[in-house]
């Protein structure tokens, strides 16, 4: 069970118990829990809701800046009708690793914050009885464990993280925490591979089960009528006429799978799937063999008291709000998102690039200062390398295991501004790049954003992309003010060094912003004013507009969010187009404008190769 990363849902031979609520929590800033029996019960613990980050909640700096072990302990009971079928306990998100004992064994460790495992829990748990479930959790930075940072030690022994990225290090059981019973006998994971064949479709899939018992698909329309059937563990659907997964017009097929011993279920789990295709094509996004031109944003998880939480009244508002703007696209900046956004953006019709932790990837600790100066760090250099490289590894298979059958995922982000300015990048990211490409049976395109500093001249990985994704801030870091004439033209001259480069692919831009104070208003603009922030934006859309290679626009960012304080952050990062608590900015009204006035496949090319 251990392997499956399956989302948890009930079914005729499936059960989930939702573990969310107060939860014990404590710190451990002297390590002492392991030593002094935290395992089995926390010595003096506070009340703390789970799923959430726990940083701000608190009135004292020392628990929002918190960096070290700290510890979560609950209860849970396992029904003695459950003896012959596998529990376990999955945890869709614990950042940034996790030790889990049950009644005080050790029986799982987990490292990476943003995607889910399940710890099995038969030989460990009591039956009919309460057991006692606690959870080690660090959120220590380190720089080969991704995202990427160092942890400082205080004078006063306090630990501080040290991030080389640009929002805070929330963490905690960001997201909910199930008890599943599955059968002995399960489908522990499945793919499916679109083809469009003529007026055919074929659904390619392979599912992998727990025993040998016979594996059937049922295919079911969202009327509930069943459209297509198979069986086998690996085989293919067609569905006649079938309804594709559109950009805004989405379509989802109900997927079953049934492992059968006779006419019995053994087991059953079922699944949303949106029929479609992604491809690139020269310079042209396909999407059902036609292009599309992405609008849209640069995302984070972030919420005011609940940090990186999971927060299912600010998902339902973000995706309102990228429907009112007319955007169809975004970007999971900076790590794999709740799975429930995925499931969202299929049910809308968002395309989406599904972007791993792997941030920090250059030596850069005031958020983005050392990022700008172009001054070399030989990060890809470090002797944290190779164990570095193990952790992004495992992380990608974690994320395409958990992602691949999401038809929002149009592309997956393999790192964000890494150091390919330096040659030693190269060699780290074909690793990464190939590990990807073997894991996707529907082979979606690759991509990690480019840093700034590497311009066509300078960039020694973006042969690996399918779409090359930048990262610019000309108008802002470079140029900003009474200077945004000039920007316009070193942008201008940078696209054209790019046109020459790659002549083949397409350009999306992944990040494009301007800090801006909600409440500053100025004619003429400066920079922060509203009126900076738009005339910014047209600038930049002018130079987009112009060149035809150019794919997609996700601006940087949806929402204002939180940070460490410096003094390059007034409470934040505010490039967002709507303000933290989701409200817009004189920039969401331009946005809507410009975007309900751009057609879907904007810079069609199609008809000049
Ligand atoms: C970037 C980073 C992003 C920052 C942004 C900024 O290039 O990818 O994490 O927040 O710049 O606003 O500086």
């Amino acid at each position: 069970m251990s392997q499956s990363l399956l989302y948890p849902k009930a079914s005729v031979s499936r059960r989930v118990v939702d573990l969310c609520g107060f939860w014990k929590f404590q710190f451990d800033p002297e390590n002492k829990g392991g030593a002094e029996g935290w395992t089995t019960k926390l010595p003096s613990p506070v009340s703390m809701p789970v799923p959430s980050s726990f940083a701000d909640f608190f009135t004292d700096k020392d628990s929002r800046e918190y960096t070290g072990d700290f510890w979560y302990e609950t209860e849970f009971f396992v029904p003695g009708e459950w003896r012959d079928k596998e529990i376990g306990i999955r945890f869709a998100a614990a950042a940034h690793r996790a030790v889990v004992f049950v009644n005080g064994r050790e029986i799982a460790v987990h490292e990476g914050g943003f995607t889910p495992f399940v710890v099995p829990l038969n030989g460990a748990v009591k039956w009919d009885e309460p057991n006692i479930l606690v959870v080690k959790c660090n959120n220590e930075l380190r720089e080969d464990r991704i995202p990427v940072g160092v942890t400082a030690t205080l004078q006063n022994g306090r630990k501080m993280a040290k991030p080389y990225f640009d929002f805070f290090n929330y963490a905690g059981l960001l997201r909910p925490v199930t008890l599943l019973a599955l059968p002995k006998e399960h489908i522990a994971d499945f793919t499916v591979r679109h083809e469009l064949k003529g007026a055919d479709t074929l659904v390619h899939y392979s599912v992998e089960t727990t025993g040998d018992n016979v594996v059937n698909l049922a295919v079911f329309d969202e009327d509930g009528k069943q459209v297509a059937s198979a069986s086998g563990k690996d085989g293919i659907v067609s569905i006649d006429n079938a309804r594709l997964w559109n950009v805004r017009d989405a379509y989802l097929y109900k997927f079953v799978f049934r492992i059968l011993d006779g006419s019995a279920i053994i087991d059953e789990y079922s699944e949303d799937i949106g029929i479609r295709t992604v491809e690139v094509r020269g310079t042209d996004i396909l999407l059902n063999g036609k292009p599309v031109y992405l609008k849209g944003f640069g995302k984070h998880e972030d919420s005011d008291s609940n940090g990186r939480g999971y927060n299912p009244a600010v998902i339902k508002r973000d995706f309102e709000l990228m429907k009112w703007i007319s955007a169809n696209s975004f970007r999971t900046a900076h790590y794999p998102y709740s799975e429930e956004i995925y499931q969202m953006a299929d049910r809308e019709g968002f395309l989406v690039i599904d972007e791993i932790a792997a941030v920090g990837m250059m030596t850069s600790t005031l958020n983005f200062m050392d990022a700008a100066n172009g001054k070399p760090t030989a990060f890809f250099q470090k002797e944290t390398m190779p164990q570095l490289l193990q952790n992004h590894l495992t992380a990608v298979e974690e994320l395409i295991r958990r992602d691949r059958n999401h038809a929002c995922v149009v592309a997956w982000c393999l790192a964000n501004e890494p150091e390919t300015t330096d040659e030693s990048a190269l060699p780290y990211l074909e690793k990464v790049f190939a590990r990807a490409r073997s894991l996707d049976v529907q082979k979606r395109p690759c991509t990690f954003t480019s840093l700034m500093t590497a311009t066509p001249d300078k960039c020694k990985c973006v042969q690996l992309c399918d779409i090359v994704c930048l990262n610019r801030y000309y108008g802002w870091y470079v140029k900003g003010g009474y200077e945004i004439g000039e920007a316009e033209l070193w942008f201008r001259g940078e696209l054209e060094g790019w046109r020459k480069r790659c002549t083949d692919k397409p350009f999306v831009f992944s990040e494009y912003g301007a800090d801006t104070d909600e409440a500053l208003h100025k004619l003429p603009s400066v920079m922060w004013s509203q009126e900076y922030q738009t005339e910014y934006l047209e600038m930049c859309h002018r130079v987009f507009d112009s060149f035809d290679f150019i794919k997609g626009e996700q601006v940087w960012n949806f929402a204002d969010f939180m940070t460490v304080e410096g003094i390059m952050r007034v409470g934040g990062n505010k490039k967002g187009v709507f303000t933290r608590d989701r409200q817009p900015k004189a920039a969401a009204f331009y946005f809507k404008n410009r975007w309900e006035s751009l057609p879907g496949d904007y810079k069609d090319n199609r008809n000049k190769r």
